[in-house]
């Protein structure tokens, strides 16, 4: 290896140009030996690429988790090989060109896409398009809310995404552009690698949509210029950065540059380019070394750039020991809750115990919440245009405003992916825990971010409220059936449904002790009782399911709810013992995630011998799994209708009597 110290006399004849060349040969070369993956995306933006990190980004591969980095998202995910061109460029330790010779392999951190936690310095996972973008709306929104509270001493930095056309046709970029816009998140620089090319050809195939107007009419700072005139890009980044609105700047470039033959056509967006385009294209980018091979000139000349974001970056570390927020700082990034917390919600348990309250588990949700809320300032709420349905503001929390963030509470407007997503940006900058509402039903609109919480093993909080037909006449539109499945299916995900105030208390505890993964508060639009019988210190949702009534004879049935239907099943309950003298247990179980990891005698011990019936105002799908070949499910078969939640439940025979007559059935 060639020290650092003699690269650098060598490296000042460089020009950018060759160390955006060492990008395009990279990725060409990569791509090539995986014999599969994207060159056209990053030679097309290396130019651009190149501009931003050489002169901008302050970053720093030796602290990659720097909190006052400035961040940065490959939004056009599909264009990994730019990435990781960069950061073997600049000198990642986990990223030495062995990886790029790994590209797409089995257990390489050079995944087909950039994957948040598979090699240092990748801020986001992207891939699906349009998540990258809207993710940085929610980074940028972190930035201004630490530096409202922590000073820009501490908290000074910008969001740069590179999006591509995908990006921007997605449905999703509408939502969260309008948010950006909106709120004036000034740190967020988007740079589009407007090429006019998408997997089917030409952009023109499917759309006529004025993108600068379009950023325009959000409220955005819109540039347009040419993506491989550098001094151009640079000083509209600059530009850019100076502007009090967030930027776009639309970067008109070739698709795969520098490639003789197939510049500029769709053909270089998704495969390799072949030995003979190879060839030529090394000729006409005048790149005269071997695959993989980057001279020592320009690799000086890159790893130059990585010493300007060391140096602020210790900089900043001064500022932050003799600040007087250190101390609250570092907690904040820090992401532990104090226990005050969950010492309030432990005496809220207590008191609701004894008083038995019956709300809606929404309305618990938001009492709880206020317990919450008041025992830390790192929460960060919002809905999706359904505060005061979903419950969640509480006293005290302060609206974030355009140009004030100060505040905690977030109105995400009508844009349930654009919050998820938005949150998803939140959690991943740190020094704030998110959680945000909307109705159940629409987790099918947030779907594409909440699955990215879950791979990514964000803590972030899904408060879904109006979770079955109890919500009654606004009918089977918003009545969601499969949704819970759908939840349950996806990996790393707690989906809890909790059946009164106190599982409520102990169900947003879990969420919020889960740092490495997300959750989802399924809950009830009606009111619903206090079933816990008993005071206890142990949090019993904690392990997904608990024996909530054990019947005094020999267990003849077990009876398995969640939430609302936890209160039908102790009803049936009742009903058999009155009624046929047969002697039926009722087991609540707000978490399947949390009870599957349980060892097999606990479950053993929950479940008992006999046969069980579950009952849930849902799809049946999933629930198999529970009571085994002989149980029995009580529950929804189709949609919903319109009519008072009362009426639904007799309509849809999800009753006491209707799972007496279920277990009568199975034992008799
Ligand atoms: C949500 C989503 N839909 C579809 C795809 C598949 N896909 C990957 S790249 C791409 C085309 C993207 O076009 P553009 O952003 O212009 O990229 P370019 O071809 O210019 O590199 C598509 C459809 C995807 N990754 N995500
Ligand atoms: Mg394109």
């Amino acid at each position: 290896m060639t020290s650092l110290a003699a690269l650098k006399s060598v490296a000042a004849s460089v020009s950018e140009r060759d160390m955006a060349n060492a990008i395009r040969a990279l990725a060409m070369d990569s791509v090539q030996r995986a014999n599969s993956g994207h060159p056209g995306m990053p030679m097309g933006m290396a130019d651009v690429a190149t501009v931003l990190f050489s002169r901008f980004i302050n970053i720093d591969p030796t602290a990659p988790d720097w909190p006052d980095r400035d961040r940065f998202v490959l939004s056009a995910g599909h264009g990994s090989m730019l990435q990781y061109a960069l950061h073997y460029l600049l000198g990642y330790e986990d990223m030495p060109i062995e990886e790029l010779q790994r590209f797409r392999q089995l257990g390489s951190r050079t995944a087909g896409h950039p994957e948040h936690g598979h090699a240092l310095g990748i801020e986001t996972t992207t891939g699906p398009l349009g998540q990258g973008i809207s993710t940085a709306v929610g980074m940028a929104l972190a930035e201004r809310m630490l530096a409202a509270r922590h000073g820009a001493d501490l908290v000074d930095h910008y969001t740069y995404a590179i999006a591509g056309d995908g990006c921007l046709q997605e449905g999703i970029s509408h939502e969260a552009i309008d948010l950006a816009g909106h709120l004036k998140l000034s740190r967020l620089i988007v740079l589009w690698d407007d090429n006019a090319i998408s997997i089917d050809g030409p952009t023109s195939l499917s759309t006529s949509m004025d993108q600068p107007a379009r950023f325009k009419a959000a409220g955005w700072h819109v540039q347009l210029v040419d993506g491989h005139d550098m001094e151009a890009v640079a000083a509209a980044i600059e530009a850019a950065r100076q502007s009090d609105r967030p930027s776009l700047i639309a970067c008109r470039t070739v698709i795969g540059k520098g490639a003789p033959n197939l510049g500029g056509s769709e053909k270089t967006h998704g495969a390799p380019l072949g030995d003979a385009e190879i060839v030529a294209t090394r000729e006409n980018i005048g790149w005269a070394y071997a695959p993989f091979e980057v001279p020592d000139d320009i690799l000086s000349a890159w790893r130059e750039v990585a010493e300007r974001g060391q140096a602020a970056r210790r900089a900043w570390e001064q500022r932050l020991a003799a600040s007087p927020r250190r101390k609250a700082f570092e907690r904040a990034i820090g992401g532990k809750l104090p226990d005050a917390v969950f010492e309030a919600l432990a005496a809220f348990r207590e008191e609701h115990v004894e008083k038995a309250t019956k709300v809606a588990t929404r309305k618990a949700s938001e009492m709880a919440l206020a317990a919450i809320n008041g025992a830390t300032e790192l929460t960060v709420g919002g809905s999706a245009d359904l505060t005061h349905s979903n419950l969640t503001i509480t006293k005290g929390m302060d609206r974030i405003v355009p140009g004030d963030y100060a505040g905690r509470y977030v109105h995400y407007g009508i844009r349930e992916h654009g919050m998820a997503a938005a949150m998803n940006g939140i959690a991943l900058h740190g020094g704030l825990v998110p959680y945000g509402g909307t109705f159940l039903c629409f987790a099918d609109y947030a779907r594409g971010a909440m699955r990215l919480s879950a791979l990514m093993s964000q803590r972030v909080v899904y408060v879904m409220t109006h979770d079955s037909i109890g919500l009654g006449e606004d009918g089977p539109t918003h009545q969601p059936i499969e949704h819970l499945a759908m939840l349950r299916a996806t990996p790393n995900l707690n989906v809890f449904r909790p059946a009164d105030i106190i599982e409520t208390a102990e169900c947003w505890e879990l969420a919020l002790k889960s740092e490495t993964r997300p959750s989802v508060l399924v809950l009830s639009r009606q009111n619903l009782p206090m079933l816990r019988q008993a005071r206890s210190d142990e949090n019993r949702s904690s392990r997904g399911a608990y024996v909530l009534r054990e019947p005094s004879a020999h267990r003849a049935v077990t009876l398995i709810a969640t939430g609302s239907e936890v209160e039908i099943a102790v009803a049936a309950a009742e009903r058999l013992e009155r009624e046929h003298g047969i002697a039926a247990a009722v087991v609540s179980m707000p978490c399947w995630e949390l009870f599957e990891e349980q060892d097999a005698d606990y479950r053993k011990s929950v479940f008992g011998s006999a046969p069980r019936v579950a009952v849930e105002a849902a799809a049946r799908l999933g629930w198999d799994r529970w009571i085994g070949e002989t149980g029995a499910f009580v529950g929804m078969t189709g949609f919903g209708a319109s009519a008072p939640a009362p009426d639904l439940y007799k309509h849809f025979d999800i009753t006491p009597e209707a799972v007496a007559a279920a277990a009568m059935k199975l034992i008799i």
